[in-house]
């Protein structure tokens, strides 16, 4: 998949730059919860990321049916891969399976044998790659985000489609959509984390990712059709 020409085609005829986070687990919520939740949402939105706790509680082969069955959104694999390359394979592998269109790994285990050989792999599946060069909680300030330059310029050697960068430290996202050019930024910290919403697009992320400010809501879906109003893609236009 070209992650680019996707978020182009579905941003633009949803008017927007909303990518949900579910960090959604038994027995709160369910699998006909996430089906009911697409259904309804996925005029609103351009994708949905899943994280580890969903597919640990509900089982891939669960999540796989739910993702098969609405192609309209693009579906994230969120699994902040960090591993050998080796190991980073077998994971791109089984997600790939699942029908995942995007695949979430970390920069920071290094390029050669490791990320890079990942990256690759994943590219050469159809599995869009997306970099976590930056993060959003304080504690990123603390080791990662010191190197996020370096883990980014070398990544530009590789078929990265994709970047995670903070909401919550927006100059991350100003200094590198210089040097990424095209490629998609996805940004979180919206919300639950502090930042408001409209501020990453503001400061040159193509999309915000947001979590706990939907699902915690007790009522998603119109939460979902307010940020939407908020989020719209013609702010970047
Ligand atoms: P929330 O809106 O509930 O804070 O969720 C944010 C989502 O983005 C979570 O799924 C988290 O794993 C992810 N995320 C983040 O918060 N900060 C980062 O730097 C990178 C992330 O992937």
């Amino acid at each position: 998949m070209n992650l680019r020409k996707r978020v182009d085609e579905i941003g633009s005829k949803n008017d927007s730059r909303l990518v949900v986070a579910l960090d959604i687990r038994s027995p709160r919520w369910s699998l006909e919860w996430l089906k009911n939740f697409v259904e309804e949402t996925s005029e609103d939105i351009v994708g949905i990321k899943i994280g580890i706790p969903s597919i640990l509680s509900f089982g891939l082969e669960g999540i796989s049916e739910v993702v098969n069955g609405y192609r309209e959104v693009i579906w994230i694999a969120d699994m902040k891969l960090a591993d050998i390359g080796y190991v980073g394979r077998l994971i791109v592998d089984e997600i790939s399976s699942a029908g995942f269109d995007a695949l979430i790994m970390h920069g920071f285990v290094g390029f050669e044998k490791g990320v890079g050989d990942t990256i690759v792999y994943a590219s050469d599946k159809g599995l869009s790659p997306i970099l976590v060069a930056a993060m959003s909680h304080p504690g990123g300030e603390e080791y990662l985000n010191r190197v996020s330059g370096d883990i980014l310029m070398k990544s530009l050697d590789y078929p990265v489609e994709g970047y995670i960068l903070p909401a919550t430290f927006t100059r991350y996202i100003r200094f590198y959509r210089e040097v990424i050019g095209d490629r998609v930024i996805l940004s979180p910290g919206v919300g639950a984390q502090g930042a408001e919403p409209g501020s990453a697009i503001e400061n040159g992320a193509d999309l915000e990712i947001v979590g706990r400010l939907i699902y915690m809501d007790e009522s998603p879906i119109s939460r979902v059709r307010e940020l939407h109003g908020v989020l719209r893609w013609r702010l970047r236009e």
